[in-house]
């Protein structure tokens, strides 16, 4: 539980008071908006939300690209070690992988698969309606006396993005993120944790409170840098909260502590995850529970379930190997799929191994038959899409990211990396079942030795050592993409504003002049410098750039519509920072300017963006700051696929830079110029010392050769 505290936010080392911990959105700028820097274009017709708009003209694009390498078009010019990984082929399996003895056992102790972390035993923390709810208001749709920590606000008479409450209370935390030894899967290794917990500790707040976390980089042999990303949460008047290194403030170098704090502006489920190199890959992750109104009735709130592909290999390896001239190797293959943080491993498949342990240990989880159970589904691996299900129940939707939206009921969840559900399942098996959760991977939406993740879901009367028999939910297996806009409504209804601005961004990817397999927005890779981050530079009103930092500058504008057109053969689960986007529509092929439900469109902070397909999407620029928009498969940013938006130029130098964020980048220089740096990739994934040699083993630990 958190430390609790009633008085108004504090910053530590913060020069200036903190920000309010809620600020209305600025007032519309009343002259003309400039164009953004990059290739804008003004659609000839302005109707953006109607169904009978023709599309943006395409602007003319600069060449922006200092490459001289020829550029790949079709598959005829991949090397054939590559057309693999872009063309995944074979079916999707969703049967239980080779075992002996029950998979209900746990072979291994939770401290040794999982350390601290509770998440996936019978004796999980379970969650109340809110922080301080009373017993028996658990299930209940009004208010009780005294209102709720949020007032009387409703999922359904509240816009959270203007009228988010606040109710002063700060929630702190104190993180230290170092590395330890585990073995969620049975096979030990080397991890990086927070709090000695894989997954970390859930952050819980009600809506409206403050979070405080104070974050501790003990990371050593070797030393690394560190940040903390707060997925989901729009950080208004909080930008350099954010938790993006190069973008939003420098690395916690070692040996440093910082402290965020953040609004808990919207509620629902999400997670924190580093966003220093592809740290989160590593360990550095865990679930944010936000207690809001309801917009459906269940009985208990079973908390957290983390879907996850798994790699044996350490995150630093697997970058160089994305970042290597040997295409072979751009596209790892995950060795596991895990739900909270649990799965079990082949050790048979070992060359050697000593330190496998056979069956470690599922995630489990216990229904009551008649009960409800809101469960928060978390994709919160590193590459590959997930296909949720529960054999022989069907999942009812209530949220996706952070938007409440109209119940609907399906069999499969899909989640791309980075997006959440919140689903009720009603507990209609007789009380002595035993069903099989499943997470799958399908070929075409990742790359895994293990496609099936497994939990499994005990009624209260049934043995919790046994293994179930139940037989899987069909699944499509054909595309990755979320379920249609048309089936998800957002319960808070907002129509966008006029949309004055459109840009194109073509997605692609291209092998540069030294060979080296980059993926491009607008034709041009994403690059960061740790030292120098964006968000300080454009307060101070710096308005041009290096090229690879890819930059668009919005201006002053108020709103704008982004059309991402994917040239590339693979999903992409594309995450915006600071917003959640109105999502105008999705599909294959190229937008016709048509829009989905146009006087709600979906909103959430994640989409999946088709291989070949589109998404065009529209942002209120409410959020003054440098927001990230990437895609979130770790590998993907690591070459490059990544932009940053430059919001209200016209109100950042408002904000202001607390000290304690200016001192983070005092502690990161004197920290690089002790050693040679080796950046290899982009940044938003990876900067260490050129002299480290990867995961560090124990003594008596040989691992698997990849
Ligand atoms: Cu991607």
């Amino acid at each position: 539980m958190p430390e609790v505290s009633a008085g108004p936010p504090g910053r530590p080392g913060a020069a200036a008071p903190a920000p309010p911990a809620h600020q209305p959105a600025p007032a519309p700028a009343p002259a003309p908006a400039p164009a953004p820097a990059r290739n804008p274009v003004n659609p000839s017709n302005p109707e953006t939300t109607s169904n009978a708009v023709a599309p943006p003209s395409r602007p003319s694009q600069p060449a922006r690209v200092s490459y001289s390498g020829a550029k790949i078009v079709g598959t005829a010019q991949l090397p054939a070690s590559l057309s693999t990984v872009v063309f995944p082929q074979g079916a999707a399996s969703t049967g239980i992988p080779k075992h002996s003895g029950s998979l209900g056992i746990d072979g291994l102790p939770q401290s040794k698969t999982n350390g601290k972390s509770l998440l996936g035993t019978l004796w999980a923390p379970k969650y109340d309606r809110y922080i301080g709810d009373a017993p028996g208001q658990c299930n209940s749709t009004v208010a009780p006396s005294g209102g709720f920590p949020w007032g009387d606000r409703t999922a359904s008479n509240t816009n959270p993005y203007t009228s988010a409450p606040v109710t002063g209370v700060v929630r702190s935390y104190t993180f230290e993120i170092s590395r330890g030894y585990l073995a969620p899967d049975g096979v030990e290794l080397e991890v990086l944790y927070v709090n000695g917990a894989y997954p970390g500790p859930t952050i819980e707040a009600n809506w409206g409170d403050t979070i405080q976390v104070t974050v501790t980089n003990s990371i050593t042999g070797p030393e690394e840098g560190t940040a903390l990303h707060w997925h989901g949460l729009l950080q208004q008047a909080s930008p350099f909260e954010d938790g993006v290194p190069g973008i939003t403030q420098c690395p916690v170098a070692p040996g440093q502590t910082f402290t965020y704090t953040f609004n808990a502006d919207l509620y629902g489920t999400s997670w924190y995850h580093s966003h220093y190199s592809a740290q989160s890959a590593g360990g550095v992750l865990g679930a944010i529970i936000i207690h809001g109104p309801q917009n459906a009735v269940y009985d208990e709130d079973l908390g957290p379930v983390i879907l996850s592909d798994y790699f044996h290999e350490d995150y630093n390896t697997l970058v160089a190997d994305v970042m290597s001239t040997d295409l072979s190797k751009i596209g790892p293959f995950s060795d596991n799929n895990l739900i909270n943080g649990k799965g079990f491993y082949d050790c048979s498949s070992m060359e050697d191994n000593s330190t496998c342990t056979p069956n470690a240990g599922l995630s489990k989880f216990q229904f009551n038959s008649g009960e409800s159970y809101r469960l928060r589904l978390i994709n919160a691996g590193a590459a590959a899409t997930q296909l949720f299900s529960i054999d022989n129940h069907t999942l009812t939707v209530i949220a996706y990211d952070f938007v409440p939206i109209q119940p609907y009921t399906t069999d499969v969840v899909t989640l791309g990396v980075g997006q959440r559900a919140d689903v009720i399942v009603h507990a209609t098996a007789s009380p002595s079942s035993a069903v099989w959760m499943r997470s799958i991977i399908p070929p075409r939406c990742g790359r895994t030795q293990q496609p099936v993740g497994l939990g499994i879901v005990y009624y209260q009367n049934a043995n919790t050592t046994s293994e179930p028999t139940s037989q899987a939910w069909p699944i499509d297996e054909t595309q990755c993409a979320n379920d249609p806009l048309s089936q998800t409504v957002p319960y808070v209804p907002i129509t966008p504003p006029h949309s004055s601005t459109t840009v194109q961004v073509d997605l692609n990817f291209e092998i540069n002049a030294t060979g080296h397999f980059l993926w491009t927005m607008d034709g041009s890779t994403f690059r960061t410098d740790y030292n120098d981050p964006i968000l300080p530079l454009a307060i101070a009103g710096n308005d041009s750039f290096p090229e690879e930092w890819n930059v668009y500058n919005f201006g002053s504008n108020t709103s704008f519509t982004i059309v991402v057109n994917n040239d590339s053969p693979l999903v992409h689960p594309m995450h915006i920072h600071g917003h959640n986007m109105f999502v105008l529509n999705e599909g294959n092929g190229r937008w016709d300017g048509s829009v989905v439900n146009p006087s709600n469109p979906m909103r959430r902070d994640v989409v999946q963006l088709r291989p070949g397909g589109y998404m065009a999407f529209q942002l209120n620029a409410d959020n003054p700051g440098v927001w990230p928009f990437h895609c979130h498969i770790a590998w993907h940013v690591s070459a490059g696929l990544y932009m940053n938006i430059l919001e209200r130029t016209d109100l950042l130098p408002a904000v202001e830079v607390p000290s304690s964020v200016s001192n983070l980048c005092n502690a990161w220089s004197a920290f690089t110029a002790e050693g040679p740096i080796d950046q290899i990739d982009s940044g938003l994934r990876k900067r260490s010392h050129s002299h480290h040699l990867g995961r560090h083993k124990h003594a008596n630990i040989v691992r698997r050769t990849l």
